[in-house]
């Protein structure tokens, strides 16, 4: 059969052509956004100069990327610190699902209206061919920041004016111009009370604000993808239970079981858990800082855990000289 005889094809030509939009109206997609779920956007031409280190990336996702929504979704803040971190963990798998089922929900609205979207991942999956290197396609702070949605605080995460740290972040790319766009706001919502650097188990934020992502990664992310190639080492390489139980013990094996088939499983965040930042959180430290050292970061500290620290790194003693309920666990 010729193509043009295709009934598809066929009825492509009888169809009476859309016009497509080149330019989406500001006041519109925020309500959409709004309506869809999220708690706060912003919109980021792909032009602007904040985007330079990401553009090839981007435009290699989707190559007619125009505009961005950069959206946030607002987390529980008392599940996120307590101390039983299975809280802390049903939040952020909760969230996740959240923000899917708020981007799809957007998506559809703008295919509706002939404008064409796509959502990279707002955590994971992730391109894992690029492993261990950049392995996600949009890094959402930066956009977000550019979208007026908040600046990036001492622990590096990002610090909504209103809802504090306590916000899970997304992107959207479009094919279309937005008739208005967004400017990072003025201030910077963190107050320096450093109370991120007196929680962090691992020494990953310093005091003078370098990050040592790897310190970070190798604790928080043991049970995930941080420790993952590590335990299928410890399987591989152990030639009877009670080898593999020295390198793992049950606990250990529980953890990695759980956070395959539930998601969730991060080690840490303490960092997000303990930030006063932001007009909602903000009275509930300036208004009894006594209150706030006990209930919310003493129990924290004081948790009895394991922390990971890769072999070699200076963290052993400081673990040991700062958090004297934790445990060191050496990994490679
Ligand atoms: C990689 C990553 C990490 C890494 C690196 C963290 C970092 N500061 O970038 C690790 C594993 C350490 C990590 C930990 C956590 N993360 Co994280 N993470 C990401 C991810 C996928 C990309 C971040 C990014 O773009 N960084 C680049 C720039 C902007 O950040 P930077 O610090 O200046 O850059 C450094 C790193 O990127 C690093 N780097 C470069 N290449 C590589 C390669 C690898 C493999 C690694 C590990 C690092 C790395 O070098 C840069 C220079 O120092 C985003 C999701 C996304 N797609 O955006 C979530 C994200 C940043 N994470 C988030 C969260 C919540 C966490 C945790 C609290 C974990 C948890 N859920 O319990 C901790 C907090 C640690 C902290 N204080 O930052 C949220 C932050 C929300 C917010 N309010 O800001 C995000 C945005 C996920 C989301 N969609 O909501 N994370
Ligand atoms: S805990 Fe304090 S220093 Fe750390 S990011 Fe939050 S406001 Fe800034
Ligand atoms: S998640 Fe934990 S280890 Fe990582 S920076 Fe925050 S407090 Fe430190």
């Amino acid at each position: 059969m010729k193509i043009e005889e295709h009934p598809t094809v066929k009825k492509y030509h009888l169809t009476e052509k859309r016009t497509l939009p080149n330019m989406v109206d500001y006041s519109w997609l925020r309500e959409i956004t709004l309506e869809a779920g999220a708690d706060d956007v912003g919109f980021v031409e792909i032009d602007r100069e904040e985007l330079n280190d990401q553009r090839t990336d981007i435009l290699k996702a989707f190559p007619t990327t125009k505009s961005l929504i950069s959206y946030v979704c607002h987390l529980n803040r008392p599940q996120l610190q307590s101390c039983d971190r299975s809280l802390a963990d049903v939040e952020f798998v909760a969230i996740e699902f959240e923000m899917k089922k708020i981007s799809r929900t957007i998506v559809k609205a703008l295919r509706k209206n002939g404008i064409g979207a796509v959502v990279p991942s707002e955590n994971f999956p992730m391109d894992m061919l690029k492993w261990p290197g950049k392995m996600w396609t949009v890094s959402h702070k930066p956009v977000a920041v550019a979208a007026g949605l908040g600046k990036i605080g001492h622990h590096r995460l990002l610090i909504h004016p209103v809802f504090g740290n306590y916000i899970s972040i997304g992107t959207m790319l479009l094919d279309v111009v937005i008739s208005k766009y967004n400017q990072p706001i003025e201030f910077n919502p963190c107050i320096e009370c450093k109370l991120c650097v007196s929680v962090c188990p691992t020494g990953a934020i310093s005091r003078s604000g370098e990050f040592e992502f790897f310190s970070c990664l190798a604790h928080t992310y043991r049970d995930r993808l941080g420790g993952f190639l590590n335990w299928t080492e410890a399987i591989v390489t152990s030639t009877s239970m009670s080898e593999y139980r020295q390198k793992r013990n049950d606990s250990e094996s529980m953890a990695v079981w759980q956070s395959l088939t539930h998601g969730g499983g991060y080690r840490c965040g303490y960092c997000m858990s303990v930030c006063p930042a932001g007009e909602e959180t903000i009275g509930s430290y300036v208004d009894d800082k006594n209150w706030y050292i006990s209930s919310v970061i003493k129990p924290l500290q004081d948790r009895s855990e394991p922390v990971y620290v890769i072999n070699g790194v200076d963290g052993e003693t400081s673990v040991k000289k700062r958090f004297p309920n934790k445990s060191v666990r050496l990994v490679d």
